[in-house]
């Protein structure tokens, strides 16, 4: 920039950052305690000739000044976003924007230790698709705990859409505890979302199929496909979904699509947009139009409007059936019981979005430029009206008109919204590559329903995430797009460019624009969504509270190694090895075994310091734990293979880390040809 255009930044004495261009758009930033009382100081020549050295805007120090977390300084807001196709869970720090962690979810870990150690095999076993291992996962949406409607930092789930899967996260220590396979879809959308308390987690269908993805030819489309929409019942006593008390409801084979809970008055009911209400099943081959053409015929798809709480109670009264193993109630059942309606929106819908206060449902257009806002008492005026038209399925349709509260013309492409704590709403709109504000209206509010103003963003945002934005009280403050494209904003790194998560500032008033403050590459993945929580929210463990601690059941293991009971035992061709960590050795070191042993080996780090977490490797076995200060673990395998293993440490401990490792000697079977009873003999030494 010239040396002109910069004359215009200065530094005022409180630390306020100005420039003629930005001048009244520009917060106080900072404070510069070594500014003197006036006029030009070091500090501030030095700050404008680091900006003019590098090319910096005034709106580019104030980013950088809203941005900056000093070492040792903690981020104020955290975000989780899924890992995309990695399978994991991404916590980022705000406004830093820093990656503070993967979480290991549906994939090994190897840092971690998970998938390799065996109780996080266990987890992942779980997760198996008719006994098939997957090491991989289509996370979409990341859904924290709730309770009365807040965030409450204690769980997070997730969805992973390519198998309908759901995963339960302790936010104590940040591993995952739990997967759940939903045993009636094989692909699911509308998940990971909570009803205000945590009762159920939703976990909506998205591509119709058989139950149980059985077979049927397309031909049977309308008569044997389905959509579901799941409710898994999460137990907070043991931080567990109990299958038992959970169930799904049928409803008809369109495509349903994002879901959320109903709060505050509307609490007790939950709603699930959905699209290809045409039914297509493509077949470009066959003479028919594409499926994506076939599937946005009609000007109207629905909103599935499901009142949980009363279905819970027809399940609880006998009302549903056992399917795969799993409860369902009849699409029939559900009509009869007033369980199920659904209400016309705007062709090929997206997100939906419930208002803080609980009162509207924000459906996004997608293919229409409007999001449309429903009134949740005009919905139930219209259901206590009566009279319904119906689908094909028999499942009601109430009258849009009736229902519908409000359009906004935003622009092209919306998708989904958020809120915050001044009464705006924020909408992803995918084609214009923008956010939009806009007033939410109601009682009472003026100027509501408007448009107030759009952002640019680099490029196509799918969803966006503001502090506690799904909350019954949204902070303001931050707001990120999670853009699909980044195209230009970074150096190139070949033709899969990574994802662009930009942080905008919505602190402004509604007189000001949004600003746009930081873009943060992530390149393991798609997240779809992300949530952000007040940082303090969430008290993790910085060591786990008892050395020998079981990570999985949280609590003291039973097969935790005490410090001189360390040693190996032998029954048979079965042995247990019980060792413990700690700065700089692993006892015991030298372990002798003979090809074909069974092994179990059982490590439990003594370490009580923080982050004194000591890794462990065995080449050959395929194994990395990761075994944190005081946690017990386990890993086991055959040692089938005669040789020489050098296990050791894999994470930098102490200064004497390469030394912290031992031998394990894999004797081959009786030198080759022994005879079996010659084989026992040494099993005896
Ligand atoms: S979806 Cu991806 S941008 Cu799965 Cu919530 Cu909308
Ligand atoms: Cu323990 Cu390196």
């Amino acid at each position: 920039m010239s040396d002109q255009a910069f004359k215009h930044l200065r530094i005022t004495r409180r630390g306020v950052v100005k420039s003629a261009a930005a001048a009244g758009a520009v917060g106080a930033v900072a404070s510069f305690s070594i500014l003197g009382p006036g006029g030009e100081t070091a500090a501030q020549s030095e700050v404008e000739r680091i900006a003019q050295e590098r090319g910096l805007t005034p709106d580019d120090v104030n980013a950088a000044l809203k941005t900056y977390v000093p070492s040792g300084k903690w981020d104020e807001y955290l975000i989780f976003a899924s890992g995309g196709h990695s399978g994991q869970v991404l916590v980022f720090g705000v406004p830093s924007m820093r990656l503070l962690k993967v979480i290991g979810v549906f994939t090994p870990e190897p840092w971690q230790g998970y998938g390799f150690s065996d109780d996080t095999k266990a987890i992942l076993a779980e997760g198996m698709l008719d006994g098939k291992p997957l090491t991989w996962a289509d996370t979409h949406h990341p859904g924290l705990s709730e309770t009365n409607g807040e965030y409450d930092g204690q769980w997070l789930f997730i969805n992973d859409k390519a198998h309908a899967r759901l995963a339960v996260i302790d936010l104590r220590d940040f591993e995952t505890k739990q997967i759940v396979k939903n045993p009636h879809i094989i692909s699911n959308h509308g998940g990971a979302f909570v009803t205000p308390n945590t009762d159920y987690i939703i976990d909506g269908s998205q591509y119709a199929v058989p139950f149980g993805w059985e077979y049927a030819p397309l031909s049977d489309f309308k008569e044997k496909y389905r959509g579901v929409m799941t409710f898994w019942k999460f137990n907070r006593d043991n931080g567990r979904i109990d299958s038992e008390q959970s169930f799904s409801i049928e409803i008809p084979p369109y495509f349903q699509d994002l879901a959320d809970a109903g709060k505050g008055p509307s609490d007790g009911w939950m709603f699930s947009n959905s699209f290809n209400t045409e039914m297509s099943t493509g077949g470009i081959m066959e003479g028919k139009p594409p499926l994506e053409a076939g599937a946005s015929l009609h000007d109207m798809d629905y909103m599935s409007v499901i009142n949980w709480r009363k279905a819970a109670e027809v399940v609880a009264n006998g009302g549903a059936e056992e399917i795969k193993g799993m409860q369902m109630i009849p699409m029939a059942t559900a009509v009869k019981e007033g369980v199920l309606f659904q209400v016309p929106e705007p062709k090929s819908p997206h997100g939906v979005d419930v208002t803080p206060d609980g009162k509207y449902i924000v459906v996004a257009g997608k293919l229409d430029p409007h999001v449309t806002i429903y009134s949740f008492e005009k919905i139930q005026n219209a259901i206590a009206a009566g009279n319904f038209e119906t689908d094909e399925f028999g499942v009601p349709i109430l009258p849009f008109d009736a229902c519908m509260e409000a359009q906004v013309e935003l622009g092209l492409g919306p998708l989904h919204t958020q809120f915050d704590n001044a009464g705006f709403a924020y909408t992803s709109l995918f084609l214009d590559s923008a956010i939009a504000r806009w007033k939410v209206g109601g009682e009472g509010v003026e100027g509501g329903w408007a448009l107030v103003d759009k952002i640019p963003v680099n490029y196509n945002v799918g969803h966006l995430t503001a502090v506690e934005g799904d909350t019954v009280s949204p902070q303001g403050k931050f707001l990120v797009g999670l853009n699909k494209w980044a195209i230009d904003r970074f150096y190139p790194v070949g033709p899969l460019h990574p994802q662009n998560f930009q942080l905008i500032d919505i602190a402004v008033g509604a007189d000001q624009p949004m600003r746009l403050l930081y873009d943060a590459p992530v390149g393991i993945g798609e997240p779809h969504y992300a949530q952000t929580i007040r940082a303090e929210k969430i008290q993790a463990w910085t060591v786990y509270p008892e050395v020998g601690w079981d990570t999985v059941n949280q609590q003291k293991s039973p097969i935790a190694v005490e410090p001189g009971k360390e040693g190996v035992v032998r029954d048979g061709n079965k042995v247990t090895i019980n060792m413990t960590s700690v700065r700089s050795h692993l006892t015991p070191d030298i372990i002798e075994l003979q090809e074909g042993d069974e092994v179990t080996w059982h490590i439990t780090n003594i370490e009580k310091a923080q982050d004194a977490t000591h890794g462990f490797a065995v080449p050959g076995a395929n194994v990395n734990l990761s075994i944190e200060p005081g946690e017990a673990t386990s890993l086991s395998f055959v040692a089938d293979r005669p040789g020489t293993y050098p296990f050791y440490c894999t994470e930098f401990c102490s200064a004497l880390h390469l030394e912290m490792m031992g031998y394990m000697l894999v004797n081959p079977a009786g030198g080759g040809e022994k005879k079996d009873d010659e084989k026992k003999d040494d099993e005896k030494d």
